[in-house]
């Protein structure tokens, strides 16, 4: 069943040969001559022009993109990538993934194109364990989208159940993860919020706003004033990141849209129901 939880990002499962977007993204491998996976159904579903304009390319190395038409595909181009091979995770691999998705973005936006989908790179053939890619990857679209607004919507195609409710996790794990970085540098997790210095619990408040912001393609008006509220409200920073990540599910419930002003009693009611 596709799934939706936010505007310029969206998790769907399916079949990424029948979006109707852009750019679709293949993840390859360095030939670019086709094969199995996702590969082998974008080159069936394009047809065997896309073989001939891929052989004209020189192959692509991991973590860089080539882009070609896309023939009998909904979508006009198809940007070919090639994700890690997984041999452990200390060889590179969770940055050369986060540059599959990046380059991809960055040749799109190039191209004037406003709507790609992408499959979960490298979790098939190459090994990459999928919690960890699903993470990487909404990580690595939402710092690119934050960025600038040329790219209206991103599809992240899911094959299969587990992947998509991975995908949709990923969203929330966001937020502890920045928690988490925080405590690593600063002071042992659980430590009372008021203990820290009062500008980075602010900065951290913004930057979880921010995301939700990214996510949902809305403005928040009243931001700083939010910030003011829950650096008052939030014991820890494990706590600030239960009210944004709640926060975050209250916009997307609500379909907020455009520019918005959160209520101060919507936010009380919000602080207070993660406290019970
Ligand atoms: N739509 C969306 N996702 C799909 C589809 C589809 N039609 N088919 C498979 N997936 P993989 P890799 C998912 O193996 O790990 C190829 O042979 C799949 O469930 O296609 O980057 C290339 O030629 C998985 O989550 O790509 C390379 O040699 C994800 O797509 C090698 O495999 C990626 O799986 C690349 O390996």
């Amino acid at each position: 069943m596709p799934g939706r939880f936010s505007r310029r990002i969206l998790v769907v499962e399916g079949d990424i040969t029948t979006q109707p977007v852009d750019a679709i993204v293949n993840a390859a491998n360095e030939t670019l001559l086709g094969g199995g996976g996702v590969d082998g159904a974008i080159h069936r579903a394009a047809g065997p022009e896309l073989k001939e304009e891929c052989r004209m390319l020189g192959g692509c190395r991991a973590g860089e993109v080539k882009i070609t038409r896309g023939y009998h595909l909904p979508a006009q181009y198809v940007i070919h990538t090639v994700g890690p091979v997984w041999r452990g995770g200390q060889h590179g691999e969770d940055e050369l993934l986060a540059s599959c998705y990046r380059q991809a973005l960055d040749l799109a936006r190039s191209r004037g194109l406003k709507t790609i989908a992408f499959p979960a790179i490298s979790t098939g053939a190459y090994g990459f364990p999928l919690a960890r890619a699903a993470v990487i990857a909404v990580r690595t679209v939402l710092e690119c989208l934050s960025r600038s607004q040329e790219i209206t919507r991103v599809v992240l195609v899911c094959h299969g159940d587990r992947a998509f409710h991975l995908f949709q996790d990923a969203v929330t794990e966001l937020f502890s993860e920045y928690d988490g970085r925080e405590d690593r540098n600063n002071a042992a997790p659980g430590e009372p919020a008021s203990a820290w210095q009062e500008g980075g619990l602010g900065e951290q408040a913004r930057a979880e706003i921010q995301i939700i912001e990214v996510i949902h393609g809305i403005r928040i008006v009243n931001k700083e004033r939010l910030v003011d509220e829950i650096v008052r409200h939030a014991r820890t920073r494990q706590h600030m990141s239960r009210i944004t990540a709640a926060l975050n599910s209250w916009v997307a419930i609500k379909g907020i849209v455009g520019e918005t002003e959160i209520p101060d009693d919507e936010l009380d009611r919000i602080m207070t129901g993660i406290d019970k």
